[in-house]
């Protein structure tokens, strides 16, 4: 990208609602993805890698971990200041907020919300730092949208003090990379569990996912399980059943709805720089009509994108937000920001298929945040069952 003139827009001045400390967040993540983010992801992409040096970073602004209490390294803010973050890191790039979603929500999150004392001393503080890297392991294979399904299995290795795990999980956010592995998986009743895998445990691989078009500043990967002997004691004692994996989602959804929100504004911010500095037919694009009804309902849909979220904020800080209202959001939100991007892309002409604008690669990264934590029309259905009561799933 040729230089970062992005320029936040609040038309409905949604500032008065937030606090001083919320602002000061907000700012201290966007003037970190100006410096260290946007000089270098446009080649990041280009070369599909995921710049390493962004992890001190991400740590130092608070991004991993930020509503884990401090006692546990994490930077104990309220959920509002966590969609602040994210929405700046996903300003700079999707793939960049999904390893601080991962980490935080996917990682962190059911560590300290279902760990025991010494898994989230042993893991919670290292987190925070960046110090270690973690991914989170749902999908499989044969079991995307309907997770339920699962076939990676342990059961006893015969010494009391271990299971013996096998398996596969693939789309792995992070796996490539990562130094532990958050695995939801069937136990010998049939129970969906969850337990801590560690890189370096005997049979356990974490190919990378090559040729992308979408995402391609994270890394992303399969985590195969062949005989794994993990202990016992890596095994979160506080949860069983689906509603454990789905408990994270939850958070990480949260986080979407909000980061999405970043990506939505850069395009809409670049489109109406673009608008304004485009000379056809004598006039600035933006003199023209057709232009203004894209750029007038970008502003209205990242307005009602902005209210929608904040209020789902200020519920979620109350414990009172139900997952059906985080599904509503985050459907409404990516699909606002993709439309905004696809629209952006056509103000810009021929230049918004080029990596000078940010544009193409908002519009290529959100067609994975549509698919990932729960398609576009599984989140319809989970709203569909939340107002009718009949379940249209199975
Ligand atoms: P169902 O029978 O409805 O529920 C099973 C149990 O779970 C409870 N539950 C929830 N609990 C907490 N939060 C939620 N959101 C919950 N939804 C349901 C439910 O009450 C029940 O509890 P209990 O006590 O009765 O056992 O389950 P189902 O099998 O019918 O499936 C429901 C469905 C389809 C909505 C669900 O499976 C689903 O959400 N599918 C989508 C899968 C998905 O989102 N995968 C994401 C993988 S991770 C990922 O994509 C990371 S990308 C990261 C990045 O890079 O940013
Ligand atoms: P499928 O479930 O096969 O769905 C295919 C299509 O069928 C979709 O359009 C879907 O909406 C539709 N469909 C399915 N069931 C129904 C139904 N009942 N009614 C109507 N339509 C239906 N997973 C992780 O566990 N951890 C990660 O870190 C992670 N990171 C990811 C990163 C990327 C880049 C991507 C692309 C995915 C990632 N995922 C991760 C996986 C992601 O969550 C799944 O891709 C997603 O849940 C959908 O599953 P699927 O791809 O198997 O599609």
């Amino acid at each position: 990208m040729a230089s970062d003139n992005f320029q936040a827009h609040d038309y409905y001045l949604m500032d008065e609602l937030l606090s001083d400390e919320h602002k000061l967040i907000r700012e201290t993540a966007r003037a970190w993805v100006k410096k260290e983010v946007s000089p270098i992801v446009e080649d990041a992409c280009q070369k599909a890698e995921f710049p390493k040096q962004w992890i001190k970073g991400l740590a130092e602004i608070g991004a991993f971990g930020p509503y884990i209490p401090t006692e546990y390294g994490g930077a104990g803010l309220d959920q509002i200041s966590y969609g602040l973050i994210m929405q700046e890191l996903e300003r700079g790039d999707s793939g960049l907020r999904s390893t601080a979603s991962v980490q935080s929500s996917l990682v962190m999150f059911p560590i300290y919300t279902y760990g025991s004392e010494e898994q989230k001393k042993k893991y919670l503080p290292k987190l925070a730092s960046g110090d270690m890297m973690g991914c989170f392991g749902l999908t499989e294979p044969d079991h995307g949208s309907n997770p339920n399904g699962m076939i990676t299995n342990f059961k006893d290795a015969g010494d009391g003090k271990h299971v013996i795990l096998n398996g596969a999980k693939m789309w792995i956010s992070n796996s490539p990379f990562a130094d532990i592995a958050v695995v939801w998986a069937k136990d010998e009743a049939g129970d969906i569990r969850g337990l801590v895998v560690e890189r370096g445990m005997k049979g356990f691989t974490t190919p990378e996912t090559h040729g992308k078009w979408s995402l391609r500043a994270s890394a992303t990967g399969e985590l195969v399980f062949d005989n794994v002997k993990v202990p016992r004691e890596n095994i979160f004692p506080n949860i069983k059943g689906l509603k454990g994996p789905l408990g994270c989602l939850n958070s990480a959804r949260y986080g979407i709805s909000w980061g999405v929100i970043g990506a939505a504004m850069d395009c809409y911010d670049s489109a109406l720089r673009y608008s304004k500095e485009r000379i056809q037919f004598g006039k600035p694009i933006g003199a023209f009509q057709l232009t203004q009804k894209k750029l007038a309902e970008m502003i209205t849909e990242i307005t009602k994108a902005q209210l929608l979220t904040w209020r789902l904020g200020v519920l979620k800080n109350e414990h009172r937000a139900t997952p059906a209202q985080i599904s509503m959001a985050k459907r409404n939100n990516v699909h606002m920001a993709i439309t905004i991007a696809r629209e952006a892309r056509q103000i810009h002409g021929g230049m918004g298929i080029t990596g000078e604008y940010p544009i193409m690669r908002h519009m290529m990264n959100l067609e994975s945040v549509i698919t990932y934590e729960g398609t576009h029309d599984i989140h319809l259905l989970i709203t569909g069952m939340d107002v009718t009561g009949f379940n249209a799933f199975g």
